[in-house]
């Protein structure tokens, strides 16, 4: 297979991710490998810890393989930190995902080899202001003669921006404007044609969001909600909802809400369900983007961290998005216990009542965001500029 290239001598890269405990960490990786290889030409070798994790997003994942090519990208079972390496084995550019700890045989490899490779720290993403001035610092290594480089995502011009693949807004733009793609693909859901004017919510976040609530509110409002909620996802309120287990296609109507349990689909799938939806609670790093670039309104579940310092993101985020939209700063803040909510019916209908402001927003920032550039394409320029600047020189 042999993808458009973008550069004149594609360089290799290994991409090192730890899954830790949720989908997002390797949900972006993912996305970054495959744009690397489709839209470069970039030979990935995506290293990574857990191949079940992965599979739930990528089903062609063999979880038994230690190597493998998948769509294009080579991907190996990082099984421990005990592995040694050759110099030849190291790629042009190594990219640590969130400052996981490359195997230090091969770090000393990378050191040995001639040229040296280019190395960035992957961050994490956030709206805070520090992030501009931290964004493309170097870091010499404390014994070895490296320098890493941090790229850190983000939301302004002078970061790394967000990930987006080239194709993404017309694929998105034909989907939502083709209302028989969207019933098909909703039918796949269980969802019946006479649900199909309700206002449609997918539900994802973290077991501590006030669920149950928002379900009960939305079974007693006026409107018919139609909710969409992977399966995993709050199991505790939503079995309470179905007074049994929330197993995938598990589904119950009760006064104006119509609740459906999906299966957990694969990452474009789950694109098609963001932009098929009027509303979406998304979670975490990808999910949130994802819900960026759906260009529908949507709440975000932050993932929680020590000390609240989460409220402290999600507060920067909402000053940069939600200006003038009382309702969703007050709503999301009240959905991650920033902030009480005293009632979640009268919550509800005032981001009920700012909705259709809202999706003017969320069009005005997408195409603010496409503007910055995508962050593949950023990291790439910042590997050239290090090149060319005779830097680790590849
Ligand atoms: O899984 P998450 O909670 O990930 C989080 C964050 O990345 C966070 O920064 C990290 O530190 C923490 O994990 C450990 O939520 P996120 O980021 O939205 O990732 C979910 C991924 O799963 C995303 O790539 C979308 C994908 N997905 C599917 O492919 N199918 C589905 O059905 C669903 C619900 C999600």
């Amino acid at each position: 297979m042999s993808p458009p290239r973008s550069l004149s001598h594609p360089p290799t890269l290994a991409l090192f991710c730890k899954v830790v405990d949720n989908y997002g960490d390797i949900g972006i990786c993912w996305r970054l490998a495959r744009q690397l290889w489709r839209e470069h030409g970039v030979r990935v070798t995506l290293w990574v810890d857990d191949l079940r994790s992965f599979r739930r997003i990528c089903p062609l994942v063999d979880v038994d393989a230690a190597t493998q090519e998948v769509e294009g990208v080579q991907v190996r079972h990082w099984r421990d930190q005990e592995a040694s390496f050759a110099p030849s084995e190291v790629a042009d550019i190594v990219i640590e995902f969130f400052a996981v700890d490359i195997p230090p045989g091969y770090v000393a490899a990378m050191a040995q080899r001639s040229p040296r490779p280019l190395w960035f720290n992957l961050e994490g993403l956030t709206a805070e202001e520090w992030v501009e001035g931290c964004h493309r610092l170097p870091s010499m290594h404390p014994r070895l003669k490296l320098t890493k480089h941090f790229f850190f995502p983000g939301f302004t011009t002078k970061t790394g921006g967000l990930l987006h693949e080239a194709g993404l807004e017309q694929e998105r733009a034909a989907f939502q404007a083709d209302r028989g793609a969207v019933a098909r693909f909703l039918a796949g859901f269980g969802v019946g044609a006479d649900e199909l004017d309700a206002l449609k919510v997918s539900l994802f976040c973290y077991p501590h969001a006030p669920v149950a609530e928002l379900l009960r509110t939305w079974s007693e409002g006026e409107r018919a909600v139609t909710c969409l909620v992977p399966e995993g996802v709050a199991p505790e309120a939503v079995g309470a909802f179905l007074g049994g287990d929330a197993r995938a296609g598990a589904s119950r109507k009760q006064g104006a809400l119509t609740l459906r349990v999906l299966p957990f689909v694969p990452q474009p799938d789950y694109d098609r369900l963001l932009w098929a939806c009027d509303l979406n609670f998304v979670r975490g790093e990808d999910s949130f983007v994802r819900a960026q670039w759906a260009g529908r309104p949507f709440v975000w579940h932050i993932y929680p961290q020590d000390e609240n310092l989460h409220h402290k993101k999600l507060r920067a985020f909402l000053d940069r998005y939600a200006g003038g939209l009382d309702a969703l700063a007050a709503f999301s803040l009240g959905w991650n216990g920033a902030r009480d909510i005293p009632s979640m019916d009268a919550a509800w209908e005032d981001l009920q009542a700012e909705l259709p402001r809202i999706v003017i927003r969320a069009e005005e920032w997408r195409a603010e965001m496409l503007a910055h550039g995508d962050l593949t394409t950023k990291l790439l320029e910042f590997a050239r500029e290090l090149r060319l600047a005779g830097e680790n020189p590849v």
